[in-house]
């Protein structure tokens, strides 16, 4: 599969050395978080994706959850999304987390609950009956209004500055756009502060690096791949 190196700029100061490997998914959020914060970190990354119905030997021996994203700086095999952004967030500069402790706990809280809204929102691309989608698109609402109640800040999470949460919620909006645009499906009725937050994310250059032109069609797919009952629908209309 693909093998690519993220940016041009230099790793200048890095703890993690150049020939460090991401490796990926082309559609996966998780893959795309790490990959945002690289970016705003402006770290080069060479980006390998490996085909997840046919995981690669090398990759399972060394994946103890056989999920991507996963680091390999030759010395050290990092796995899990939440790590990989904090080790590249430390690896140079300035850090993409707020200076004081408790709204860093804050932050990280609220960075792995975009996994809850993920998930369901995943499902309900994917899932095979109008009732799955309901389910999930009741599930990924009801999860959306309560990030919505801790949205007191403009126009990222904590205000002027983009942090690593940001990144966790960013893949979540290019979703939600694709199924808006491409299906008139929209899981953010009444949640404002998340569709400012959601325009906000949207228009950010890391985010758009992220997620090329090939992304909506690499998305739609993987939906045909698996069946989606949304593209059933939108092939009768
Ligand atoms: N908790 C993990 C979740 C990662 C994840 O679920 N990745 C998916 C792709 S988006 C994957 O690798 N799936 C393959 C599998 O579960 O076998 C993280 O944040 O890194």
């Amino acid at each position: 599969m693909n093998h690519f190196i993220e940016s041009p700029r230099a790793n200048n100061a890095s703890v993690l050395p150049p020939e460090t490997l991401l490796i990926g998914f082309p559609i996966c959020p998780f893959v795309a978080r790490a990959r945002i914060v690289a970016q705003e970190k402006g770290l080069a990354l060479n980006v390998r994706y490996i085909d997840l119905a046919n995981k690669p030997a090398w990759f399972l021996e060394r994946s103890p959850t056989g999920t991507v994203p996963a680091l390999d700086t030759g010395t050290h095999f990092i796995f899990e999304s939440s790590v990989i952004s904090e080790v590249i967030n430390e690896s140079a500069g300035p850090s993409l987390h707020p200076d004081a402790p408790l709204d860093r706990a804050v932050n990280r809280a609220w960075a792995d609950y975009a996994a809850n809204l993920l998930r369901s929102q995943y499902m309900m691309m994917i899932c095979r009956s109008n009732d799955d989608i309901d389910r999930y698109r009741m599930a990924l609402t009801d999860a959306m209004r309560k990030v919505e109640k801790v949205l007191t800040r403009k126009p990222f999470f904590n205000g002027e500055a983009f942090a690593i949460v940001d990144a966790a919620y960013a893949p979540l909006f290019v979703r939600c756009a694709f199924l808006k645009e491409r299906f008139g499906l929209d899981v953010l009725p009444g949640c404002r502060a998340m569709r400012a937050w959601g325009t906000a994310l949207l228009d950010r250059p890391s985010v758009q690096h992220v997620h090329g032109a090939e992304h909506r069609d690499a998305l739609e797919a993987h939906m045909r791949q698996n069946g989606s009952v949304l593209l059933r629908h939108s092939l009768q209309t």
